[in-house]
């Protein structure tokens, strides 16, 4: 089993409503179990300017599943969703499921970069991340409470909690 971590993102479709759907989803896959889950985030976009507001939460598990196989449940879901790519770096989605870590591995492959490239420049990630796991240190041994200590926050706020 390992443990893993999920950055959940809306801004179309109803966010709050994509978000929740996407946290039922991943806990009815048979190969995870939830273990944390953070509050619902709103934050202000990263990117393009002229996209609506997200909703991000960071969600922890436990899986059976490879990095690979993880990455197709979540893509299956983020598919369900509606969710279209239209290759615009940082564009408008209504769902994304980004695998944050998975254990204490470093994954390069063509399909999968884990840690997550960006988590570290996030604060939409790496503040409900030091919610749920304050203690937690990256492969790179930075600690996760110290780094969302030291972000710029970017009007970041807790819009509810999720259930
Ligand atoms: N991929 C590689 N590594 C991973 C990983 N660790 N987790 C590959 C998930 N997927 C991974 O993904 C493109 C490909 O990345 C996948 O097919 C998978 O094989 P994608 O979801 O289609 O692309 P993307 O998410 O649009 O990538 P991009 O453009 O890098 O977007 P980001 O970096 O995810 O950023 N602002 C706020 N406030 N909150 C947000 O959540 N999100 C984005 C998207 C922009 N601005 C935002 C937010
Ligand atoms: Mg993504």
């Amino acid at each position: 089993m390992a443990i893993c971590y999920i950055g959940l993102g809306s801004n179309l479709s109803n966010p709050q409503r994509q978000i929740q759907l996407a946290v039922q989803c991943i806990r009815a896959h048979t190969g995870i179990t939830q273990i944390a889950l953070s509050a619902l985030y709103c934050s202000q976009p990263m990117g393009p300017q002229d996209q609506p507001d997200y909703m991000n939460a960071v969600m922890a598990i436990n899986t059976k599943l490879t990095p690979i196989e993880l990455l197709d449940a979540l893509q299956a879901i983020e598919r369900q969703a509606g969710r279209v790519r239209k290759g615009e770096r940082w564009g408008a989605r209504v769902l994304d499921l980004d695998i944050l870590l998975y254990d204490q591995e470093i994954i390069n492959t063509p399909r999968l970069t884990v840690p997550h490239y960006g988590m570290k420049q996030r604060e939409f990630v790496l503040i409900p991340l030091a919610e749920i796991a304050p203690k937690l240190t990256l492969p790179c041994n930075s600690n996760v409470s110290t780094l969302a200590e030291s972000i710029d926050k970017n009007a970041l706020t807790i819009h509810s909690q999720l259930s």
